[in-house]
């Protein structure tokens, strides 16, 4: 045991001594990890308050995990209009929210301008909320829509008022993995890519990664390599999000399912491997609000946001629908022994809850 921690701290380390962190004990793992947290943020949780809109949910696409699209078990099928979508921006503004987080499914139908122009009216009546808007996957689906490239798809929503990308899509890596549960999206070289492009353009992004479905170990650390290695170019990372796979309503063929104590183990050798990117977020509605606290004191420090209408996750069994009133929020992170600090979309501090 020893010898995998001097290893990993001597940064001499190899995919196998990575891979061997599964085997060490949890408490020691999330102690190496936490003594990373703490040293960048000590006691501090990060959190922000923020809207999510899912602007539509027909998709070409057929990713197994997911039940949000419309398909055979979601029959309701649904577009907003542009104006929707403004009238939401401007009233969750209003209510304190400082961030739209705008995903939508991959929609043939409603065309290239639809999207774009989701984000210029936003932009136009709200100009203060933070866009963050367009995983690389729905960038993929736009360039081939419009056949533009993906510099002129990213350059069109920097003009119209994205400020940052979010980190969906990137599922795991792996290409045998991924070509069982999301064939035919965004390939995982094009979503490095793309966020490549987008970190050259000055601009911050995020990246996920799903896991506790079909994927293994071996194929988790290569998930997190492939990240490291773009953001010792770009430093374009915000935050590394492991999202925990949720089991109802979809295609996916999973017999069984995390513990506590993998996804535990798995936030922690994320803070390890991935400590060039600032922050690991515990996503709540894929964590549980009660495992994304527990899993601060094992490398992560953020966990995310009051989101107020929350649609893919719970889509597929998360129980998270209606978001999370902040008060409560506020409350349960010092609970657990922590310090709420509300962040704007990059992480500027902007209100410290002692
Ligand atoms: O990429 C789909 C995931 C992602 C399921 O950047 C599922 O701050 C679990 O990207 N079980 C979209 N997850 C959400 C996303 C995100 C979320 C929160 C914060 C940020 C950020 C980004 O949702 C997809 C996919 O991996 N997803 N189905 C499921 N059954």
């Amino acid at each position: 045991m020893d010898e995998i921690i001097n290893k990993i701290l001597s940064k001499n380390v190899e995919f196998d001594d990575y891979l061997k962190l599964y085997d060490l004990d949890l408490h020691i793992l999330g102690e190496i990890a936490y003594k990373i947290r703490e040293e960048k943020y000590d006691r501090k949780v990060f959190f922000n308050i923020n809207r999510h809109i899912n602007p539509t949910n027909i998709c070409k696409d057929i990713c197994k995990f997911c039940a949000f699209s419309a398909h055979r078990k979601n029959p309701n099928q649904y577009i907003m209009s542009i104006e929707d979508c403004v009238k939401i921006a401007k009233d969750s503004y209003k209510k304190g929210a400082k961030e739209v987080h705008i995903v939508s499914a991959h929609n043939p139908e409603v065309g290239y301008d639809y999207y774009i122009n989701i984000i210029r009216e936003i932009k136009k009546e709200v100009p203060n909320i933070h866009i963050k808007a367009f995983t690389a996957a729905e960038v993929n689906f736009l360039s081939e829509l419009s056949n533009k490239s993906y510099e002129e798809v990213l350059d069109d929503m920097i003009e119209a008022g994205v400020d940052s990308m979010p980190g969906g899509g990137a599922e795991i890596f792996d290409e045998s993995i991924r070509e069982k549960i999301c064939k035919g999206k965004v390939n995982s070289q094009n979503w490095l890519k793309i966020h490549k492009l987008w970190h050259i353009r000055g601009k911050k992004s995020n990246a996920t990664m799903l896991f506790g479905h079909i994927e293994n170990r071996a194929h988790r650390i290569d998930h997190m390599l492939r990240l490291k290695k773009l953001q010792e170019e770009t430093n374009g990372f915000n935050a590394f999000i492991p999202l925990v796979y949720q089991r109802e309503n979809n295609y996916l063929k999973v017999e069984k399912f995390l513990t506590g104590v993998e996804i535990l183990k798995t936030v922690a050798i994320s803070r390890i491997i991935l400590e060039n990117i600032p922050h690991i977020k515990a996503y709540w509605p894929t964590f549980t609000l009660n495992l994304a606290l527990v899993a601060q004191e094992f490398g992560a420090d953020d966990i995310d946001g009051t989101i107020e209408k929350e649609s893919i996750q719970s889509a597929a069994g998360a129980n998270s629908k209606k978001g999370l009133d902040m008060e409560e929020l506020i409350y349960q992170v010092k609970d657990a022994g922590f310090i709420p600090v509300e962040r704007d979309s990059l992480y500027n501090e902007l209100k410290i809850y002692k």
